[in-house]
Order: structure tokens, then C-alpha cells, then sequence
């Protein structure tokens, strides 16, 4: 199949292909690979003597005007930084290519969906919401998946998020939503934060906001890894096929890995220990060949079906449950290449959910209608001008031609000077476009009258599906929303706006509602008063499902140990020789670990060899690993006992839910979590509480102790262990 190439016009990029031009290139070497030209220049090319003083009148005089070389530098210095994004400022990004599974011609002409073979390159921003540039990675919040793909009918882009759901249903909230989730204008406090009294105060007399508060306040706000992130692009868009049939349709993106979060408190510590967590993550991952990959999925259904599973696909708080139509595995995307620059790629990148190919088209969701305009404005004052379809990184790879002419940091050179249609001077010949059956097209639909200010009927259920979604969590994922909810409304000064949130509440689940309140210092949930408020319709409540366990993180996806980061603790006299294969069996199944000792350098181990030193005590803490493995040798363990960074490094992982398995004597180190090896019973292998590992490894089978150590640290996090909240970490 040959797929339709644009025509017409002034090209801005002649000849294009994949890859950066020759001037790109020349732009790449002449910034930065000095080891070339080992000379420095001007922006004009004109070479430097002395790039250390300026000219001035005398050597002890002042700086003239006419060092017209100081001021070029000190010019473009001072106009280095952009404005940061209004929202999702803080980002990371990385390039790689999407894999049709097999061609999609029964729902949508999309070319990168017709060909398996084509692979399509793609370049993915991830980001927090609130936090500014500089915020840290891990605050609680919901995460952005903006996905570039550079398909050969140019750019298409699909601008989601880590949650399938939305605050508010109409674009026109939008900047009252983030003006109350940011930090408050009088001081400008807190950074990256929603525990605060504006955003509560405005969610909670927004109803339609519970559904997407039960998601911010589950496990899906604390990822533990961009790579680990679930993508959705939330609103319904239409897939149209040949015939000129549309479907709506549900993107999800799946990570290879799982699903996972970190421990509330794990969150906040990473965020003063590393700021760039998330960022380090992805970049370490690609850096050392642990491409990261997702499943692109669809949920397709018609109207006539949307319409019987009384959900309304324009509302944005509703997702489709994935029980009652399926989300259908389409292709595979690859994240496989770092940026070269931060600034020029991750920065410099502009989505926009209007950007789409033939075969693709978006529905009348008012809050994505509204986006449609918002993201081109927005670039304009980001990116400076009408021109950022130019910036290397927002080019398609496919040619561009259209009659655009002109503007700030233009760089095509339009040739001719015909930059209008139609026209006969372009090519001798009347040249126009107007109604040519190639490009795009959009799904011709009937427009309802009165034009009219409201919310159709139809999107007044704002409780249903926070209440299933709710229902659909496990016991432990249950206990983290009600910290949350605790955690973030007694941040509030207003005792007011606490009382109404755990009203609203009341409609979700009277019990969830009745725990979240109980140490807030206020009344008990009143359902009634909430319901006497604004916002608050009968709506009939259709027939939902009592559950749908596709909404819980745990459970969903097979266990996989790849790149988890494994502790291993010692000191001098450690026994290796006892865990020489559980770490090669570990390392086999793609855990990486590193060796954390009372000092740099090198310990001594039982046998008299040395091992290397990773990290100390005063560097290494808990939060930056997955799991614990505790060697013995009864000098090595009797060390890490007299010392409080090793018994908190233990007890901070056991507080997390992180799997720990301890060797023969390394057992001593979790004396004081009250577990210790059975002398009366003695057994190979003991688990007193769910991921905690005794081993004593003279009885264990070979490879015992690697395959249950392997299965929990597959299972990621044990939340259901014993006494977590006894632990003092
Ligand atoms: Fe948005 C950025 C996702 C609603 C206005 N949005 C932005 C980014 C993501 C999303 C991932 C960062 C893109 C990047 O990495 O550069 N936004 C969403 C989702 C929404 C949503 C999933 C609802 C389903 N957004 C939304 C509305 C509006 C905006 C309703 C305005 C009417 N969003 C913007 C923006 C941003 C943006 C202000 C900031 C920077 C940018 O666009 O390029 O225009």
C-alpha cells in the first residue's frame, strides 16, 4: 500500500526524510563539538581570540560599548530561559518507535496503523502536573504521557495522561481547576502540592471532580517508575475506516513491566534525596539498554453501544470499564534513545490533541474541544511565535507544504513567490485544493440545536463510578486512599472545607467516608448536606458493575523483576560465598544490586577475598532500592546490628512493603522487626510475613531461596505485611 503523500505549495522542508537535514547538522556540530573546530565563534561564525576579558579602555578601565562580542554572549544569556508550561512544566522525555501488531483497516485509514512492518519513530514526554520545573519527581499527582508519533502522514499526537479520568468536563473550568491546584497566589505556597485549602475548597463544591480525586488520592499519584506507568488518552476519539465508519475508541497505554507505586512516606523522602528520580529512572534505563516498552491498546465500540452501556463518551470523568468492552492489544512502542539536549527536544516539544492524521478524529468531549484551542496558544507564548512546527524536534518527518508564510525564527526558505491558492503562476496549470478525496477529512456528524450554556443531562452521575472504582480496590490499596485523603484535607486551615469534602465522600461510601473524617476533628460525613448543595442532581444511577478489578494495580500484570535495584548489606567478615549464586540467579533474572557497606572501599569476607564497595551507610538509603538482601557471616552481621543507618535501612524497607530475605546469621539485622531463625523448628526457608525472607541457606535446595526471593520481588511491594505502623522509620 502506497500512503498519500501532501502536495502543494511552498515547501518548508524540501526533500525531507527521517533524520536531521545537513543544515541541522551543521547546527549540532557547530554548537557544541568544539573538539572539531577546537575555536570558538560568534553566532555569525566570526572566530574568537579571547573568550575571557572584555574590551575595555585601559587594563584597569571601564568596558566599552563596541565589544560588540561581550554583548552577543551576555544578550543571549539573558534571554536563555523560556516560560516553563502553565502546567506538566516538570518533564522528561525519550525517543523510540511504535509496532503495529496487525493492520487496523477494519476501524481507522491511519496509515501507521495499516502497515506492521513500518516502524514508526516516536519521541514520549512524561511529567507531573503542578510542580514547576525544578519540583521534585515524586510528589503526589497525577503524571502526563504525551506521545509524539512521526508517522508518514505526519504528526499525530496523543496527549494523555497516567489516569483514564479528568477533574472537570468542560475546558471552560480548566484554568479555575489550576488556578486552586497551584501553589496560592498570595505566597505562592506550596510547591507540587495538592494539600491545600484552594484545591480542596474548589473540589469539593465540584462534584463531577470525585471520580478523578479518588484516582489522585490511590497509588496511580506515586508511580514508582515512568516505566511503570498505565497511559490513557482519556477523553473518546474516533477511529474512521475506509468505508467512512466510525467508532469511538479508548487509547491505554500498558507497561511490559506492571503497574507499581512507592509508599506514601518513601515518596517524600525520595523527593529531598533525589529530585530527578523519575528523570534518573528513564534515562538510566535507556542509557543502559533496558528499553522500556508499553502496549498500545483500543477499546472500539459504536454508538449504538455506547448508548446501551448508559455511559456518556463525551464526559471525561467516566472511563469504560475494561470488563465490559475489552481493551484490544494493537502495537508495541519501544523507548530506545535519550535526547541529545534537554532543552531542545524535552523543553521545545509541543503536543497538541488536535494534532491528528487521516483516520483519526476527536469527538464533542467539551473538555477535549476546549484543549483544541489551548494548546497551539499556549506554544505561542511558550515557544515564541507561529513558527515552532520548525523546531527540530516538533518537525515531521514527512514534507511539509502549505502557504504559511513568514513570521518570528521562520527558518524554511519559501521559494517562489506564490503563497496562496488557488493559483495558475505555481506551475503554469490552475492549482487547487478543494475537495480531493487524499488527506483529512473530518467525520461529517449532525450539529443539535438550541445553541445553549449547559451540561447535557446525561453527565450528571458524579458518584457511580468513584463508588465502583472504590469497590474495585484492593484492601490495601484501600487503606493508602484513606491515608491520602487524611494526609492532604488535615493540611487545610479551613475546617469548613473538610467538613464538605468528607460530605462528598459520603455519596462515594458512607464507611470510606466515616474513616477518612474520624481523625480530621470534624463532624461525621453528612450525605444530606452534601446533597442540598449545587452540582448535586439525582441522577438515576444505571446498572454498573459491583466491581472491575482492571482499576486495582495489584494483581494486574505478571510479576517481573526486570531493573529492580536490590540492596545488598555487609561488613567486614560477610559471608558471599552463601549468596555467590542467589546473586547470579538475581542478576540472571535482571536485578540489578549493589553492595552497601558501613564504608567505601572494600570489606573482607569470610573466605578472605574482597568485595568492592558501592555505597556507604552515609549515602545509601532505603528509598532508592526495591529490596534488601542481608548476607551472613556472623562478624558481618554482628557490625550491621551496632549500627542504626543498617537497622534503619531495614526498617524503612520493611515500613515500604519492600521484600527482604536474610541469610543465616544476617537474620540478627531484623531483631528488631522480632524475627529471628528458628533454632526449636529449623526450616530453610521462613516467611513470618509477606516478602520477608529467613533463609538458612545449609538447607535450602538449590535455588530455593532465588526462585521465592525472585517471586516477591516480582510482586513488587508487600502491603499487607503485619504491624507497618508499629515500625519507627
Ligand atoms: Fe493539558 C499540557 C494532558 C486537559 C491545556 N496537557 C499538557 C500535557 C499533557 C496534558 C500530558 C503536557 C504535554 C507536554 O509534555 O508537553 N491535558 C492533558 C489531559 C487532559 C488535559 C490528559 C484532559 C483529559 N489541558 C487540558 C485542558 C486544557 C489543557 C482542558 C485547557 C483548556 N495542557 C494545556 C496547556 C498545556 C497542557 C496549558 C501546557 C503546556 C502545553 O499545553 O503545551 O495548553
Amino acid at each position: 500500500m502506497s500512503l498519500p503523500r501532501r502536495t502543494a505549495g511552498a515547501s518548508t522542508r524540501p526533500g525531507a526524510k527521517a533524520g536531521p537535514s545537513p543544515q541541522d547538522k551543521k547546527l549540532q556540530l557547530d554548537a557544541f563539538a568544539l573538539d572539531s573546530a577546537q575555536q570558538l565563534s560568534t553566532n555569525q561564525g566570526v572566530l574568537l581570540s579571547d573568550n575571557h576579558h572584555s574590551l575595555k579602555a585601559g587594563l584597569r578601565g571601564p568596558t566599552l560599548l563596541e565589544d560588540f562580542i561581550l554583548r552577543e554572549k551576555i544578550t543571549h544569556f539573558d534571554h536563555e530561559r523560556i516560560p516553563e508550561r502553565a502546567v506538566h512544566a516538570r518533564g522528561a522525555a525519550a525517543h523510540g518507535v511504535f509496532k503495529l501488531y496487525k493492520p487496523l483497516s477494519e476501524y481507522t485509514t491511519a496509515g501507521f496503523l495499516q502497515l506492521p512492518e513500518v516502524s514508526t519513530p516516536v519521541f514520549v514526554r512524561f511529567s507531573t502536573v503542578v510542580g514547576s520545573r525544578g519540583s521534585p519527581d515524586t510528589v503526589r499527582d497525577v503524571r502526563g504521557f504525551a506521545v509524539k508519533f512521526y508517522t508518514q502522514e505526519g504528526n499525530y499526537d496523543l496527549v494523555g495522561n497516567n489516569m483514564p479520568v479528568f477533574f472537570i468536563q468542560d475546558a471552560i473550568k480548566f484554568p479555575d481547576l489550576v488556578h486552586a491546584i497551584k501553589p496560592e497566589p498570595h505566597h505562592e505556597m506550596p510547591q507540587a502540592s495538592s494539600a491545600h485549602d484552594t484545591f480542596w475548597d474548589f473540589v469539593s463544591l465540584m462534584p463531577e471532580s470525585t471520580h478523578m480525586l479518588m484516582w489522585l488520592m490511590s497509588d496511580r499519584a506515586l508511580p514508582r517508575s515512568y516505566r511503570m506507568m498505565e497511559g490513557f488518552g482519556v477523553h473518546s476519539f474516533q477511529l474512521i475506516n475506509g468505508r467512512g465508519q466510525s467508532h469511538f475508541v479508548k487509547f491505554h497505554w500498558k507497561p511490559k513491566l506492571g503497574v507499581h507505586a512507592m509508599a506514601w512516606d518513601e515518596a517524600q523522602k525520595i523527593a529531598g534525596r533525589d529530585a530527578d528520580f523519575h528523570r534518573r529512572d528513564l534515562w538510566e534505563a535507556i542509557e543502559t539498554g533496558q528499553f522500556p516498552e508499553w502496549e498500545l491498546g483500543i477499546q472500539v465500540l459504536d454508538a449504538a453501544r455506547a448508548g446501551a452501556l448508559g455511559l456518556d463518551l463525551l464526559d471525561a470523568t467516566k472511563l469504560i470499564p475494561e470488563e465490559l468492552v475489552p481493551v484490544i492489544p494493537v502495537g508495541r512502542m519501544t523507548l530506545n534513545r535519550n535526547p541529545e539536549n534537554y532543552f531542545a527536544e524535552t523543553e521545545q516539544v509541543a503536543f497538541h490533541p488536535g494534532h491528528l492524521v487521516p483516520g483519526i478524529d476527536f469527538s464533542n468531549d467539551p473538555l477535549l474541544q476546549g484543549r483544541l484551542f489551548s494548546y497551539t496558544d499556549t506554544q505561542l507564548s511558550r515557544l515564541g511565535g507561529p513558527n515552532f512546527h520548525e523546531i527540530p524536534i516538533n518537525r515531521s518527518l514527512c514534507p511539509v507544504h502549505n502557504f504559511q508564510r513568514d513570521g518570528a525564527h521562520r527558518q524554511g526558505i519559501g521559494r517562489g513567490r506564490v503563497a496562496y491558492e488557488p493559483n495558475t503562476l505555481a506551475q503554469g496549470a490552475e492549482f487547487r485544493v478543494d475537495g480531493s478525496a487524499q488527506g483529512f477529512q473530518s467525520q461529517p456528524q449532525g450539529i443539535e440545536t438550541p445553541k445553549l450554556r449547559a451540561a447535557s443531562q446525561s453527565f450528571n452521575d458524579h458518584f457511580s463510578q468513584a463508588t465502583l472504582f472504590w469497590n474495585s480496590q484492593s484492601p490495601a490499596e484501600k487503606e493508602h486512599i484513606v491515608a491520602a485523603f487524611r494526609f492532604e484535607l488535615s493540611q487545610l486551615e479551613s475546617t469548613e472545607i473538610r467538613q464538605r469534602m468528607v460530605d462528598n465522600l459520603a455519596h462515594v461510601d458512607l464507611h470510606l467516608a466515616t474513616r477518612v473524617a474520624s481523625p480530621l476533628g470534624i463532624g461525621a460525613p453528612d450525605a444530606v448536606a452534601a446533597a442540598g448543595r449545587l452540582g448535586f442532581k439525582n441522577y438515576p444511577r444505571g446498572d454498573t458493575l459491583a466491581e472491575s478489578p482492571a482499576l486495582r494495580m495489584v494483581g494486574n500484570y505478571p510479576p517481573d523483576v526486570h531493573t529492580r535495584r536490590l540492596a545488598v548489606l555487609v561488613a567486614d567478615g560477610v559471608d558471599m560465598a552463601a549468596v555467590r549464586r542467589l546473586l547470579q540467579e538475581l542478576g540472571e533474572a535482571g536485578v540489578q544490586h549493589r553492595i552497601i557497606a558501613p564504608h567505601l572501599g572494600y570489606v573482607g569476607t569470610a573466605t578472605g577475598r574482597t568485595l568492592a564497595v558501592n555505597q556507604s551507610f552515609s549515602s545509601a538509603t532505603s528509598v532508592m532500592f526495591d529490596a534488601v538482601l542481608v548476607p551472613g557471616g556472623a562478624p558481618s552481621a554482628q557490625t550491621l546490628a551496632q549500627l542504626g543507618g543498617a537497622i534503619h535501612f531495614v526498617l524503612e524497607a520493611y515500613k515500604h512493603g519492600k521484600p527482604i530475605c536474610a541469610v543465616n546469621e544476617g537474620v540478627g539485622l531484623l531483631a528488631t522487626l522480632g524475627f529471628s531463625l528458628s533454632t526449636t523448628q529449623p526450616v530453610a526457608l521462613s516467611v513470618p510475613t509477606p516478602g520477608v525472607l529467613l533463609a538458612d541457606s545449609h538447607r535450602a535446595q538449590e535455588g530455593e531461596i532465588s526462585q521465592a526471593f525472585i517471586h516477591a520481588i516480582g510482586l513488587h511491594r508487600h502491603w499487607d505485611r503485619l504491624n507497618v505502623d508499629a515500625v519507627p522509620a
